[in-house]
């Protein structure tokens, strides 16, 4: 297939960075393949684009809302089109399996109806007033130039969380995808233009985080940052934007539980489990990477999960007959690695995988094979840190209360999910459990984009993507007080 090289897009225009480097999208699955270039941009190109948006801000902000949200409808019509063939370019670039590709680009097409909807609410509040002949209300206003930057393993789905209900609220934005999954991203903005959006609403600055990332954050005319990515990286993020007292979303890691209680119906736990911790290679900030077991049904678990795992088929994403993909990059199979090492000399016992795939096609990419720890204690390394890869730790408890305690104990609070069948332990966790979503009798994976998603504890700064919490991030309440009553009346004191 022929190369494509892609530029940034500023005020409309497809310009390349002013420096001329580029950076090579490859395919992880095989990556003698290249699949486009883009710019690696710095401060110049950040600058540029920011300016733009803070031009387009101007008129933006006073389009009608039902207006701009018509456009995030056409755009959901056209992604629907599309679909397959950004599928396609989506599992170049990222690897995960067509299904899963197919999948990222359904939830953009439904953050564009769903916030194409919020055009015509966007609700505020009416309230009395304390004095007599006065009307007090609440409205939202946008924010004004926001900055975002994305991670790859949803290079489509976590944009369009970020650009929809930040342009239906009136905000312009500059944008940074992914460096490993940068097309996914203009793809998604091409959709935006041929659905009718002014120049200079949306920027695109493709580039690394250190040259193109931080200059975003930094830059004083934006307002706003949101951010997914690692925790590492969202606290470098999340200090930058203090300085300015910009508010700054942070969308981070997960070291996401999955309890099993004794009376679960375990064929269904079985392919939560399945599903949970090898979906997206384990690659998503919901995987399940720790399923706690209770002792009773433990090795009848174990030995089924095993089973089913081994005969998981891993490869080439674009294979339809496929169920796992490539891991991102060399230097995410090294993570993996080098956490099945720790592990090892943890105690934990290596069931089954633990090695990167080789021989044949599996030489030209990144793959790793899934696999399962036994006998993982809570406080092992294994079980405490986000590995980000087809590693699962399974961890044995004898009592409801000790598994919410180990659910509950790491620095995260995502994703939970209990398997029961008894009503009343499944409400107790729904309280219990420490983390913005817990899921009963499914897998931690599977969010939907009208429900707020984020998480608690290291996993985020509060705030929530998804939902009418996206809404709370990209506008800012303004109260606004008419006094009808012809005379000076004053609050607290008439
Ligand atoms: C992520 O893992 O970064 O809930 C996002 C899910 C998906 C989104 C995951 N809808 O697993």
């Amino acid at each position: 297939m022929e190369t494509k090289h892609f530029q940034n897009l500023i005020d409309g225009k497809w310009v390349p960075a002013q420096s001329g480097k580029t950076l090579e999208n490859r395919n992880p699955a095989d990556t003698r393949e290249l699949v486009a270039t883009f710019p690696a941009s710095d401060k110049q190109d950040v600058d540029a684009a920011v300016a733009a948006a803070k031009k387009a801000f101007t008129s933006w902000r006073l389009v009608p809302a039902p207006k701009r949200a018509e456009i995030l409808y056409r755009t959901g019509e056209i992604l629907t089109q599309r679909k397959e063939q950004y599928a396609q370019d989506m599992t170049r670039e990222m690897g995960k399996v067509l299904a899963e590709t197919r999948g990222d680009v359904q939830e953009a097409i439904d953050t564009a109806f769903y916030m194409a909807g919020e055009g015509r609410r966007l609700f505020g509040q009416t309230t009395p007033s304390e004095l007599p002949n006065k009307f007090a209300m609440s409205v939202r206003m946008p924010v004004g130039v926001c900055g975002m930057i994305a991670p790859w393993n949803f290079p489509m789905a976590i944009p369009s969380w970020k650009l929809f209900p930040a342009l239906v609220c009136g905000n312009t934005c500059v944008i940074k995808p992914a460096e490993d999954t940068p097309l996914s991203t203009y793809n998604l903005v091409q959709t935006l233009m041929d659905a009718g959006l002014p120049p200079g609403v949306v920027n695109i600055v493709a580039g690394f985080g250190p040259e193109a990332g931080a200059p975003l954050v930094e830059h004083p005319d934006v307002r706003a940052v949101s951010f997914t990515g690692s925790s590492e990286v969202g606290r470098i993020v999340g200090q930058t934007a203090a300085g300015s007292f910009k508010p700054c979303s942070l969308e981070m890691g997960g070291k996401n539980a999955m309890i099993v209680m004794d009376d679960a119906n375990l064929e269904l736990a079985l392919e939560g489990a399945l599903w949970g911790a090898f979906g997206t290679t384990g690659q998503r900030c919901t995987a399940t990477s720790r399923i706690l077991l209770h002792k009773d049904v433990a090795q009848t678990f174990i030995n089924r999960l095993v089973e089913r795992a081994r005969k998981l088929k891993v490869g080439n994403g674009l294979d339809e007959s496929m169920q796992v993909g490539p891991q991102i990059s060399q230097q995410q199979i090294e993570t993996s690695a080098r956490y099945v090492e720790i592990a090892q000399k943890e105690g934990a016992r290596l069931e089954i995988g633990g090695h990167r795939l080789t021989g044949g096609a599996y030489d030209n990419g990144w793959f790793f094979a899934p696999t399962v720890f036994s006998g993982v204690k809570p406080n092992m390394r294994i079980a405490q840190e986000e590995v980000f890869g087809p590693v699962v730790s399974l961890i044995e408890f004898s009592s409801y209360d000790e598994a919410i305690a180990i659910a509950n104990g790491i620095q995260y609070g995502l994703s939970t999910a209990i398997y029961t069948r008894n009503v009343n332990l499944a409400y107790k966790a729904m309280r219990d459990l420490e983390a913005g979503i817990t899921y009963v009798n499914a897998p931690t994976i599977g969010a939907e984009v009208h429900l707020p998603f984020g998480g608690v504890k290291q996993t985020g700064n509060g705030h929530r993507e998804g939902g009418t919490g996206a809404l709370d991030f990209y506008t800012t309440w303004k109260s606004v007080y008419v006094d009808y009553s012809d005379k000076l009346q004053r609050a607290q004191i008439d």
